[in-house]
C-alpha cells in the first residue's frame, strides 16, 4: 500500500516537470521566432521602403541593401549630435542590418552616402493609447 502511494507520488512529480518543460519549450520557440519588420534599400524613391515604419516595442526591424551601392541607416540624432540611437555605419550589397529593443520614440534616420535618403522609424508601447 505504502509502496503504492509512493509511485504515484513519483508518477505526479513526473507528470509536473513534464508540463514545466513543455511550458518551456511554448516560450522558448517563442522567443527563438520574434517578429520581424523588413525595409527594403531602393535606388530610386521611396528610397527606404516602406519609408515610413511604425512598430511596437520588442519588434525587430531589418534593412536590406539588395543594390549595388553601400548606404547607410543612421538615426538623425548622430549627426546633429542629439541621442544617437542607431547607426548601420557603411551596408553592402547584398547586407542586411537589424536592429531590436529600440525604445519608444521617433526616430528619423538617413543614408550618410546619399543624404537625399530619409526613412522614419516610430516605435511605440504595445498598449499606447495613440501616437502623436
Ligand atoms: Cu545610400
Amino acid at each position: 500500500m505504502k509502496k503504492r502511494c509512493i509511485g504515484y507520488e513519483r508518477l505526479k512529480r513526473g507528470g509536473v516537470v513534464l508540463l514545466i518543460l513543455s511550458l518551456f519549450l511554448i516560450g522558448h520557440s517563442a522567443l527563438a521566432a520574434p517578429s520581424t519588420f523588413r525595409i527594403t534599400i531602393g535606388t530610386f524613391f521611396p528610397y527606404y521602403s516602406p519609408e515610413v515604419v511604425h512598430i511596437r516595442t520588442g519588434t525587430s526591424v531589418s534593412w536590406e541593401n539588395p543594390t549595388a551601392d553601400l548606404h547607410s541607416i543612421t538615426h538623425d540624432g548622430c549627426q546633429t549630435g542629439e541621442a544617437c540611437a542607431f547607426d548601420s555605419g557603411p551596408l553592402g550589397p547584398n547586407r542586411t542590418f537589424s536592429l531590436r529593443q529600440l525604445p519608444p520614440g521617433h526616430y528619423s534616420y538617413h543614408c550618410s552616402f546619399h543624404p537625399i535618403m530619409r526613412g522614419t522609424l516610430v516605435v511605440t508601447e504595445p498598449h499606447a493609447p495613440s501616437e502623436t
